[in-house]
């Protein structure tokens, strides 16, 4: 069912469930699904009604807590909420914010891949992990250009996003070849460049992304590769500035392996990892292409100074973004 017949509690579980997926796409999302609240749910009273929309933001943002992307969406869309005068105005507010924010995400998406495609070399043999929509674009858009060799996907295990990976290239043309997660050391010697999606970025220029990119990164060191991220602007975490870690989602064993099968095993699955700045050489967001430890401009760029400052922080963030 396409997520605008959904209800806004419906679009929260797919998220949970990951039936809806992908960094970007789960703020979009997440956004659309407060908006669609805001209009169910509108009453005469201010100070209720607002109270209602901060209490099912809360809700959105305990369904994933790693990409702040959701949390972006969330933000955004209730951003200047507290000073509308009506519930009227608030009401038009959201949805002028929600709609503006999924329109700069899918815009974002098509400069990034123009922006990819540019740096993608000709003749590429390239690498990627998981699923990540801007990472595809920009390949697809480089493929268009001629330029595409061959992709490396890795499966990306437990929950194998790399096959939606593989579908969506072979559909679009582009010569693709699946490899397992631990293929990426024997293969990475046929690497031109490592191109990868983001979930979060910190103010220390760290990629938090699908468990596994901060060993690709490793070895694409190892081997001099390029190791490049596809990330919005929306993607770099205002939270990290003020100290917060990125919470790193442990996700249900039973996407690694049917417990009842392994008696007295017990199972990790964390489904994030951290890449360390120095292993990444450029980030390619919709304002150009950056180095990680530019993540501080992003932020103020994309936020305001304000954000910046820990008292505004503590008054909840949503309030004049
Ligand atoms: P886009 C995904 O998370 C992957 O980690 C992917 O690299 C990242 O989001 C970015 O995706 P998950 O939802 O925003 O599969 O580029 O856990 O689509």
């Amino acid at each position: 069912m396409s997520p605008e017949k959904l209800s806004p509690e419906e679009i929260l579980e797919g998220i949970k469930k990951m039936t809806i997926r992908g960094a970007a796409e789960i703020g979009r999302k997440a956004s659309l699904a407060l908006r669609l609240f805001a209009e169910r749910e509108f009453e005469a009273d201010m100070v209720k009604y607002l109270a209602k929309l901060e209490s099912f933001r809360e809700k959105a943002l305990a369904t994933r807590p790693t990409a702040v992307t959701l949390w972006s969406g969330v933000t955004k869309t209730l951003a200047g909420a507290s000073a509308a005068n009506s519930s009227e105005e608030l009401l038009k507010l959201v949805k002028r914010n929600s709609e503006e924010f999924i329109e700069r995400s899918h815009r974002a998406v098509e400069i990034i891949a123009e922006m990819g495609a540019r740096r993608i070399p000709q003749d590429a043999v390239l690498l990627t992990t998981c699923n990540s929509t801007a990472a595809v674009a920009a390949i697809v858009k480089a493929h268009e250009q001629g330029k595409v060799k061959m992709v490396y996907a890795t499966e990306s295990r437990p929950k194998r996003q790399g096959w939606i990976t593989v579908r969506q290239l072979a559909e679009k043309g582009v010569p693709v070849t699946m490899i397992v997660d631990p293929a990426v050391r024997y293969h990475m010697k046929r690497i031109d460049m490592v191109i990868v999606g983001a979930d979060t970025i910190a103010s220390n220029g760290a990629i938090i992304n699908k468990i596994g990119t901060s060993q690709i990164a490793l070895i694409a060191h190892e081997r001099r590769v390029p190791f490049v991220v596809c990330a919005e602007t929306y993607k770099f975490s205002p939270r990290t500035f003020h100290g917060e870690m990125v919470p790193i989602e442990e996700r249900d064993p039973r996407e690694v392996i049917d417990p009842e099968k392994f008696p007295g095993v017990g199972v990790s699955n964390p489904v994030f990892d951290a890449t360390p700045a120095e292993y990444v050489d450029a980030i390619i967001t919709e304002v150009g292409i950056i180095p990680p430890f530019a993540a501080y401009e992003i932020v103020v760029h994309n936020f305001g100074l304000e954000i910046l400052r820990l008292e505004e922080s503590e008054k909840g963030m949503t309030d004049d973004l």
